[in-house]
Formats: structure tokens, C-alpha cells, sequence
């Protein structure tokens, strides 16, 4: 127990310490979110159906407690068996060290600094077991711990622990503890104060060469989800464990590839450029059936089909391959960009800079395209290919190449399991069916006939449309159902399917309670 709990110790002091190097190497570097992101990008395929696809801050915060856990585990065994055979503990602590160093460094853009945290980690980590061990040596025990493999001797040394020698261990492992959590949690603070939080605030956006039109007074249905979201409440997926912290003053973006005039532009440059202000309805592949990881908002850009003109797209450059600073990366059809739609060049969310879980400074919004092919934040750069020769990202892992955004609609009120009394309950929610529209959005009581409900109006096709129904609600339990059609005719398929590899399909429905 106690050469387990010492084990425990010279781990935790190497992770913490680790965060405190990473300040200087960067917060990927250190072990914990280094061997993370490996897990992130290496998640088999196979999983994809669990929604792990896509890691939204749960999944991130479950992913880097999953990883501690395991560690803790692994010390604890390894102070086992190192206070046994001292050697065998070295060469655990060996292991952890170039797991530590193989993840860091082979992170995207990471130098050989990378493996610095996890080095000096394991270093202390050497230090700290075998001073604890030698304090868990029982009273009379000759000598430190052994360097050999035990023999059979091993083991049956004198077993008394004085008082004085438990209160000696128990206070060294009180040091490490806390030096463990001074220097892990300094370590992430002095990370954050080194942030990109001043720069975002110096930024002052420039004025839209076109505002977006003022919305309708109609937007919103009442017990529907607010029609803009906030910036706060706006989903987040991405695959950082730690959001890329780009400053404007050194950001570029390179337009290259099968291009006739390659382009890098700097930030100031961008803001040079003429802006657009836009309502659009961003989507996740991974949404569910009735789930919430979509989100509307007021984006200001500039529109990228200028810029790919510029770069003047060689014939056959079907795929814009959009890269972000941490490596990632997704493709749209070039088509789509250049078609004519409000694809842009983002800067500002809700009239202000792009908050950095959502991609400061800069980054791309499609209308009508999932966001795993589209919407690439933190972007630092544009290559024109081919489909045929470049997958993104996701395409590995088996998402489509190409994904426009499926019809789809959703009951906000009543919730699934809701009651009610008898007589009229509103019933609304949105549709979408991004840079299509929404035509028509039809509610279902039980298995009776499919009623038109009331559309709200809205921004325009690349947004949202909230609907509501006043339902005459009679006593009993009931399943009410939704279906879309857009403005091309299609109305929503009722067959269930997955998010992967393109988009879920299937009709929402909520139960709710009369009486
Ligand atoms: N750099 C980067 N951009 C990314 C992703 C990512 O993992 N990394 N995820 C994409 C996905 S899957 C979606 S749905 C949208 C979500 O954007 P949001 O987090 O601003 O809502 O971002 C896209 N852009
Ligand atoms: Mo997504």
C-alpha cells in the first residue's frame, strides 16, 4: 500500500511539473493532453456510431480524467513492484517517459522541445519513488530499496513500522501532494494568463460593407430555442484538447495548391477586405435525431469566393482543403464556395470576435454543408485538390467526403415525458435545411393525420425556421412527431439512421402526458 501510494506520488509531481515546463513548450506538450490528443485522433473507426466522432467538451473532460485514472493506476503498480525491485521501477518510469515524449512530439507542428515536460517529469519522478520508498522501508530493514530481481529473501525483512517512521512517510507524500498540485494547477494558470484572451480584446472588427438585413419580428416561436444563439450557448465540437491560441499579429492564411496565384494573406490584410454580415445556421453530422448540437449566429466575414478567384482555381481543383493551425483539417467542394452562397471568411460571432473555442481569429462558415466539411476554425490554411487525392480529416474514419446538410426539424416544447392538461398546448420547434429553406413543417398526433403547423419567418434559406402548432390536447398519453420539407419538395425521410457516415435521418418525436 504504501510503496503503491509512493508510486501514486512520484507520478502526480511529474505531471504537475510537466504543466509548469509546457508553460514554455506549449500546453500540448504536456504528457497528460499529449497522450490525449493521440487518443483523440487514434479512436478506431468502429466507435464512430457512439458519437465519439466528434468531442465535445464532455468527451474531452472524460477523456483527459479516463487518462489520470489510468496513470494512477499504472504508478500505483509500478511503486509495487519498484519497491521490490528497484530496476523494474526505473524501466516503468522509462515507459511512461517515452510514451510522454512519443505522443508530444509527433503532435502536429511540435518540436523535439515538445518532449521536455515529460522528460523532466520522469526525471523528478525517479527522485521522488525512491526517496518515498526508502522512507516505506520498515524499521531495521537494512539499506535502500534493491537493485536486484528479489530473491527469496526478499519479503521477509522485519515488518514494524514505527510510529515516528509512518509520520516521516505520510509527511513526504503531503510534500509531493502538494507540490504535485501547486505545480499542476500554477502550471495551467501561467498557461492561460500566456492566452490569446488580451489580443481578442484588442481587436476591433471592422464595419460590414453589408449588414445583414434586420430580422423579422416573427422569428421566434414561443418555448423554442432562442432563435440566435449566444456565444456562450453555442455547441463546441472540435478535436483540441486545448484550444489553439492563435495571435491575429502573426496569423496568416496560405491559399496554395492547384491554384494559378498562390495567396498568403496576414490579419491586417483580412480586415482590409470587404465584409459581410450573415445570419447562419451552423449543424454538426453528429447531431442526433432532436439533438441540440446546432446553433445560429451572426457572423461577420469576408466572402471566400473572392479570394478563390484571386487564387483562380486550376480546372479539376474540386476540393478545398481547409487546415488549422493544430493540423486539422476538412474539405468542401469548391463548387459550393465559389456557387454564389454566403460562404465566409469569419471574424466576428454576434457582433463580436470569434471567441477562441469557436476559432479566433479566423474561420470558415458554409451554408448548407456540416461543419466536418466546412466549417474549419482556427484556419491558417486553404489548398486547392482534388477529392480523388486528398481526404480530410474525418474521411478516415469513416464520414463521408461529402456532406450537405440533410432536412431535418425538431420539437423544443413539450420536452420527451412533458404533462400537460387537457385543452390547447403550443406545440413549436425549429427546421432546417441550410441554403435550401424550409417550406413546410407538418406535426402528427398519434397516428393521426399530419396537420400543417405555423412557420415563423426567418433570415433567409441558410437559417433556421421555427414553427409552432396549437395542439387541442385530449387526457391521455400521446407521441407527437415532426417531419420538414424544404423548398426543393424533399420532405424529411422517416427511416432512422446513424450520423455517420452522413447525417442522421428519422422523424423527432417527444411523448407527453394529458391529464
Ligand atoms: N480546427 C477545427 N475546426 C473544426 C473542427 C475541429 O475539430 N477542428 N470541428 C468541426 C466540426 S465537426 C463542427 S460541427 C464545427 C463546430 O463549430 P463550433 O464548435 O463553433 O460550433 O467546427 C468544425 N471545425
Ligand atoms: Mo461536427
Amino acid at each position: 500500500m504504501r510503496a503503491g501510494l509512493a508510486g501514486v506520488a512520484a507520478a502526480a509531481v511529474a505531471v504537475g511539473v510537466a504543466e509548469v515546463v509546457a508553460v514554455l513548450t506549449g500546453p500540448l506538450s504536456a504528457p497528460l493532453l499529449a497522450v490525449g490528443g493521440v487518443v483523440v485522433d487514434n479512436v478506431p473507426p468502429a466507435m464512430k456510431d457512439f458519437g465519439v466522432a466528434v468531442f465535445g467538451v464532455h468527451d474531452k473532460t472524460a477523456l483527459i480524467t479516463g487518462t489520470a485514472i489510468l496513470l494512477a493506476a499504472y504508478a500505483f503498480g509500478l511503486g509495487i513492484v519498484a519497491a521490490r525491485w528497484w530496476r523494474a521501477g526505473l524501466a516503468g518510469i522509462g515507459l511512461f517517459a517515452v510514451i510522454g515524449v512519443a505522443a508530444a512530439v509527433t503532435r502536429h507542428d511540435a518540436g523535439v522541445t515538445a518532449a521536455l515536460p515529460t522528460l523532466v517529469g520522469a526525471a523528478l519522478a525517479v527522485f521522488v519513488l525512491r526517496y518515498l520508498l526508502d522512507l516505506t522501508r520498515p524499521d531495521g530493514a537494512d539499506g535502500p530499496v534493491s537493485d536486484e530481481a528479489p530473491t527469496e529473501k526478499a519479503g521477509t525483512a522485519p515488518t514494524a513500522y514505527s510510529y515516528e517512521s509512518r509520520r516521516r512517510f505520510l509527511q513526504a507524500l503531503g510534500i509531493a501532494g502538494g507540490i504535485a498540485l501547486v505545480s499542476g494547477f500554477g502550471g495551467r494558470l501561467l498557461t492561460s494568463r500566456r492566452a490569446v484572451t488580451q489580443a481578442r480584446k484588442d481587436v476591433v472588427l471592422p464595419a460590414a460593407r453589408q449588414t445583414a438585413p434586420p430580422l423579422p419580428s416573427g422569428v421566434q416561436a414561443q418555448g423554442a430555442t432562442p432563435f440566435v444563439s449566444s456565444n456562450k450557448d453555442f455547441y463546441r465540437i472540435d478535436t483540441a484538447l486545448y484550444p489553439p491560441q492563435v495571435d491575429p499579429s502573426t496569423w496568416q492564411l496560405k491559399i496554395h495548391g492547384m491554384v494559378r496565384n498562390p495567396i498568403t494573406i496576414t490579419w491586417e490584410e483580412l480586415l482590409q477586405r470587404p465584409m459581410i454580415e450573415r445570419y447562419v445556421t451552423l449543424a454538426c453530422v453528429s447531431n442526433e435525431v432532436g439533438g441540440d448540437l446546432i446553433g445560429n449566429a451572426l457572423w461577420l466575414g469576408t466572402p471566400i469566393k473572392e479570394l478563390l478567384d484571386e487564387a483562380d482555381p486550376l480546372p479539376g481543383a474540386d476540393q478545398v482543403v481547409q487546415r488549422s493551425v493544430d493540423g486539422w483539417t476538412c474539405g468542401s467542394p469548391t463548387a459550393a464556395l465559389r456557387d454564389g452562397r454566403d460562404a465566409l471568411l469569419a471574424v466576428g460571432m454576434n457582433g463580436v470576435p470569434l471567441p477562441v473555442d469557436h476559432g479566433f481569429p479566423v474561420r470558415m462558415v458554409v451554408p448548407g454543408l456540416y461543419g466536418y466539411v466546412s466549417a474549419c476554425k482556427w484556419i491558417t490554411e486553404i489548398e486547392l485538390a482534388r477529392f480523388a487525392d486528398f481526404d480530410a480529416y474525418w474521411v478516415p474514419r469513416g464520414w463521408s467526403q461529402q456532406a450537405p446538410i440533410k432536412t431535418e426539424s425538431r420539437i423544443d416544447t413539450p420536452r420527451d415525458g412533458a404533462a400537460r392538461s387537457p385543452g390547447t398546448v403550443p406545440i413549436a420547434g425549429v427546421a432546417w435545411a441550410q441554403h435550401r429553406g424550409i417550406s413546410k413543417v407538418e406535426v402528427q398526433i398519434d397516428d393521426g393525420p399530419w396537420a400543417v403547423a405555423e412557420l415563423h419567418e426567418t433570415a433567409s434559406a441558410d437559417t433556421w425556421r421555427q414553427w409552432s402548432y396549437p395542439w387541442q390536447a385530449t387526457e391521455g398519453q400521446h407521441i407527437l412527431r415532426v417531419r420538414a420539407t424544404d423548398t426543393s419538395g424533399q420532405t424529411q425521410t422517416s427511416t432512422p439512421a446513424p450520423p455517420a457516415p452522413d447525417g442522421a435521418t428519422g422523424w423527432h418525436s417527444v411523448q407527453v402526458n394529458v391529464g
